[in-house]
């Protein structure tokens, strides 16, 4: 009807995710699941009061200033650097992300990773199936090892702190990190994790994982200086944002050989990789899958269709990422 709040979902979702939307409020949903150009997302705006985004739908300045009626963006993710969280606010458009129901399954596959990486099982599994394997040998595919070994975290949020726990717990690992700020100490216990300056954490880590925002701050925390400081049989991970590290200096440094090996979840402007990483055989690439398991993508879309049922019910956002303002 006319007086029910038209939302418009950016990209494709669970069918019943759209069904319970439209319990709600009048639907408009890409169910081609087709990546809208910026000029295409705006004229399927028009007329919305909310949408809901996956994490890749830039909202900005411009869009806001073209799209009058936009009074919230629901984000299924954790991440919302595709906001522009100040022009949000000065529009007085309400932000939402979807924090907790991915942490412990993001850490899972952060863990996956780092072990993938470090025990070069993508490596050996090419090898095996491209018909090269014809003997055991004593040096075939010798990796790093975990257990015992020094784990090195950037970003000791919800997601760093699972990771901690589970290398601590886990496998005994020895845990530092780095993050903006400190743990309380009650949580620095809880994940046995030790506080320490970034360039020593990237000089002493056997593994470094990062699990820091993307903001401007957090460009490029890993370059070509970082990795020079890094162990020659050091791993990195990244299961955070692509932009956190340089591919290009990485690639390089894996080629070179100044670090042992990589473990990429996301990619600076990805779904394009960098060329370099594709040719380097030490780098295990996963395409942004990090919280992609049926609960808990089930959990992320609930989340975000859930805020839009808060927000247009009058009970405000549950998860605002932006100040509690809104557009009258
Ligand atoms: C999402 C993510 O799958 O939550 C995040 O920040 O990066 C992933 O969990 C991705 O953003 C698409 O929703």
């Amino acid at each position: 009807s006319a007086t029910r709040p038209q939302i418009l979902v950016a990209r494709g979702v669970f069918p019943e995710t759209i069904a319970r939307l439209k319990q709600h409020f009048d639907v408009e949903a890409n169910q081609e699941d087709v990546v809208w150009s910026k000029d295409e997302l705006v004229a399927h705006l028009q007329g919305k009061q909310g949408v809901f985004t996956t994490g890749s739908e830039r909202i900005d300045a411009e869009l806001l200033a073209a799209c009058p009626d936009l009074k919230i963006c629901a984000n299924m993710a954790v991440g919302y650097n595709n906001f522009d969280v100040d022009a949000m606010a000065a529009h007085g458009v309400v932000g939402t992300n979807a924090p907790d129901v991915l942490t412990e399954t993001t850490a899972d596959f952060g863990f996956a990773l780092l072990m993938a990486t470090a025990r070069r099982i993508a490596e050996s599994e090419h090898y095996l199936r491209a018909g090269k394997w014809k003997k055991w040998s004593y040096d075939m595919f010798s990796g790093s090892d975990i257990h015992g070994a020094t784990l090195g975290i950037i970003g000791m949020g919800r997601i760093g702190q699972g990771i901690a726990r589970r290398g601590a717990h886990g496998f005994g690992m020895n845990v530092i990190y780095h993050n903006r700020s400190r743990l309380s100490e009650a949580l620095e216990v809880e994940c046995k994790a030790r506080y320490v300056a970034k360039d020593e954490l990237l000089r002493t880590a056997d593994h470094v994982v990062l699990v820091v925002p993307y903001t401007p701050a957090s460009h490029h925390t890993i370059g070509a200086a970082e990795l020079a400081l890094m162990k020659p049989t050091a791993t990195l991970v990244n299961i955070a944002r692509g932009g956190i590290v340089d591919d290009a200096a990485l690639a390089a440094a894996l080629r070179d050989g100044r670090i042992a090996a990589a473990g990429l979840d996301v990619f600076e402007g990805e779904p394009k990789v960098h060329p370099d990483l594709l040719t380097v055989p030490n780098v295990v690439l996963t395409p942004h899958i990090a919280s992609a398991t049926v609960p808990t993508r089930r959990a992320m879309a609930d989340l975000a269709a859930d805020n839009l049922i808060a927000f247009f019910g009058g009970k405000g956002p549950l998860t605002p990422v932006t100040p509690p303002v809104a557009r009258a």
